[in-house]
């Protein structure tokens, strides 16, 4: 069974989801399921153990990305919502690309290296290979269009780079799609809200660099209160922007939320001071956060429920990639026994 389209992603159950995860990726997943005859949102387990992970909190994340997906407007009647390891056609498929793959293409991966630092001989072997694995999660269902921030546009291309070498030297023609990234245009790539430079992320030691899905109203106030600026006035055009990080974070963050654009968010607040930016966005992110809040408290209440979910997405999932996977082991030469 495959698609004409079919759109995939997934996020890692790392940690408290951000507004950045909302905003460059879960957003997106929710408008698109309707628009595809087939949505499958993963919670990439997987990659998440390529940093060390307690398993206890491991189980206690993935089921709260699960939540989030739900209390997102992800409908699982529309869209498979599952666990990347409960899917072994992931696994099973990324050994093969794992083989397609030159490692030269691999060493391009900036992730790589912003992710493993200057420590990077200690360094995971599957946080270097995670980006194969990525390209499996999205080949064994000949998934078509693939909603991410755009930190992962690199990713997407080598993914795409994957499959046009094993169309041209294994299967010899067109076997695998080449996945489109969908990249939202305003909110690709939010940043902290302590550093302009670097990107909003769960893995982030300051609660204050990011705004949880799950914070109470006070806490947003607060983090906008203490977010970082710079000494000068509100720039007043694009070009200025560049060179001022922080203030276009916010001016980003408030065009996201909006519905509006960076030029539409600078001409509103071009003559005004940043605490009233900060208090502005401090009210139009809790009008966000608040129903996400409450829905994902009320869903969590319910892991019987959310396990559920998880279970009926693999089944709809392990339909759609068993196939595939199978035609990728016959290209490749694998003796297959009933
Ligand atoms: N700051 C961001 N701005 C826009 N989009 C973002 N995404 C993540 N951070 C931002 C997008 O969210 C989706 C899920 O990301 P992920 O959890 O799978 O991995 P990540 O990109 O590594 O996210 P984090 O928060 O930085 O996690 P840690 O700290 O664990 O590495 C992806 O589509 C991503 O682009």
């Amino acid at each position: 069974m495959s698609f004409t389209n079919c759109v995939l992603s997934g996020v890692q159950p790392t940690g408290a989801l951000h507004l950045g995860n909302y905003l460059g990726a879960i957003k997106n997943f929710v408008a698109l399921q309707s628009d595809y005859e087939q949505s499958l949102y993963c919670v990439v387990d997987q990659h998440a153990i390529t940093v060390s992970q307690n398993p206890e909190e491991l189980r206690k994340n993935v089921r709260s990305v699960a939540a989030a997906y739900l209390a997102a407007g992800i409908d699982p009647k529309q869209s498979a919502i599952f666990n990347q390891s409960a899917v072994s056609a992931h696994t099973q498929l990324a050994w093969v690309l794992n083989c397609v793959a030159r490692l030269g293409w691999l060493n391009r991966m900036t992730q790589f290296k912003e992710k493993a630092g200057k420590n990077k001989e200690n360094a995971s072997i599957g946080l270097y290979t995670y980006p194969i694995l990525m390209a499996a999660d999205i080949l064994c269902y000949k998934a078509t269009h693939v909603p991410v921030g755009a930190d992962q546009k690199q990713h997407l291309e080598l993914a795409r780079d994957i499959a046009t070498r094993f169309n041209l030297e294994h299967a010899g023609y067109d076997f695998f799609p080449l996945p489109e990234p969908l990249i939202g245009e305003t909110a690709m790539r939010i940043m902290s809200l302590r550093d302009g430079t670097k990107k909003m992320s769960k893995s982030d030691p300051s609660d204050y660099a990011r705004i949880h899905l799950t914070d109470s109203d006070e806490d947003i106030i607060k983090k906008f209160k203490k977010a970082k600026t710079d000494g000068g006035e509100m720039p007043a055009t694009i070009e200025e922007l560049e060179e001022r990080p922080e203030i276009k974070n916010l001016l980003t963050l408030h065009a996201a939320m909006t519905n509006g654009t960076l030029a539409k968010s600078l001409t509103e607040f071009k003559s005004q001071n940043f605490s009233t930016l900060k208090s502005t966005l401090a009210d139009i992110t809790i009008e966000v956060v608040r129903p996400f809040r409450i829905e994902m408290t009320k869903v969590l209440e319910d892991t019987d429920y959310i396990d559920t979910i998880l279970q009926e997405g693999a089944m709809k999932a392990r339909a759609i990639a068993s196939p595939i996977v199978k035609d990728v082991y016959d290209i490749m030469g694998f003796l297959a026994f009933k």
